[in-house]
């Protein structure tokens, strides 16, 4: 139903507000610095279409329209928190322009490449490409989410102990939490959302307990690490993709702490017990090689956090991109 792809759409989101630690925001420099997008063109043959500079949305501010708790916490005065979410008004604005922008990418029938910056960018990734693909004459079926990542990020506002959006983006995206209160999230409309059975988790080793309610009540398809290495990476990739079944258009969300920190370090909230670089490189290699995929977002590599460099992160995040994007060996 799709051809292989030759076009991409790249967007490069500097941003970290959807967690506390900075730097994330620099993820995309170092990986293009490293020679990516280069790679992309001319080892794998893409045609890049898109902005191919990084776009700064730390410096976005967010138009205020409620300052109701500005006075009654201590978070900034201009984007106080709201039902315990952390920036709130900057995540929500930043991340309905990336929806516009990887739309208008998938729309024209481009693969969406996004590098991010921290998770909550997957809130406008995934909802542009879920718009796109109601809208696409070639795409029967409603899009299926990939979620490669340590944690489930999952949270409601509710649920969630950091406030932190980066841990939220899936229940927002699934319409397990809503929000209509002016500037926070009430952009996301029933077209952006994806259905909770078209979504399937790998790598999990760190999900909260107010998360495994949810992926238990909802029935929501995940393989954890246990998973992995009770019947290995091949057959829970056949069974992955199995679920979702041939014609359905795939979005790749990788997130590069699901790879253990061995070989990820750079990262905000490294966890121990996960992906090997090739399980990684696997997971891509098979979602690319399925010709469904139509959207492919990393994040979380956070330059600024670990003493001998970021160079071990970066040359894995190129590879996942690479292998994601269909490169192959032979
Ligand atoms: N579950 C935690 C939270 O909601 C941690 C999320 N951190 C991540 N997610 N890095 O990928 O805050
Ligand atoms: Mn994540
Ligand atoms: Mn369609
Ligand atoms: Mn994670």
């Amino acid at each position: 139903f799709l051809s292989k792809p030759t076009e991409l759409g790249v967007t490069l989101v500097g941003f970290s507000g959807g967690q506390c630690r900075p730097g994330t925001d620099a993820g995309p420099e170092v990986l293009t610095q490293a020679g990516l997008l280069t790679q992309l063109e001319s080892d794998l043959g893409y045609t890049l279409h898109g902005d191919t500079t990084v776009r700064n949305f730390n410096a976005y501010q967010p138009t205020v329209t409620d300052r109701d708790n500005a006075l009654s916490n201590s978070s900034t005065i201009d984007d106080p928190d709201h039902r315990g979410m952390k920036n709130p008004r900057s995540v929500s604005a930043v991340t309905e322009q990336i929806s516009e922008l990887v739309y208008q990418q998938a729309r024209s029938g481009r693969l969406a490449l996004t590098l991010g910056g921290d998770h909550s960018i997957a809130i406008g990734t995934v909802s542009g490409v879920a718009r796109a693909i109601r809208e696409r004459a070639d795409t029967p079926n409603d899009l299926a989410v990939i979620w490669v990542d340590a944690h489930a990020d999952i949270n409601t506002p509710e649920t969630s102990d950091s406030g932190n959006i980066h841990g939220m983006p899936v229940s927002f995206l699934t319409g397990l939490a809503t929000s209509s209160t002016p500037g926070i999230f009430d952009w996301l409309q029933p077209h952006h959302r994806i259905l909770t059975s078209k979504l399937v988790y790998i790598a999990l080793r760190d999900v909260d307990a107010g998360e495994k309610c949810i992926l238990r009540e909802n029935n929501i398809r995940a393989y954890s690490m246990h998973d992995i290495d009770r019947h290995g990476i091949g057959a829970i990739m056949d069974a992955a993709l199995a679920y979702i079944g041939p014609e359905t258009p795939i979005h790749l969300s990788f997130d590069v702490d699901a790879l253990d920190p061995m070989w990820a370090p750079s990262t905000g909230t490294p966890v121990r017990g996960g992906l090997t670089l090739r399980e990684g490189d696997f997971i891509c290699e098979a979602v690319a090689g399925t010709g469904q995929c139509v959207g492919f977002d990393l994040v979380e590599v956070n330059p600024s956090l670990v003493e001998g460099g970021v160079g071990d992160t970066v040359r894995a995040g190129v590879s996942l991109v690479r292998c994601g994007l269909g490169d192959t060996l032979l």
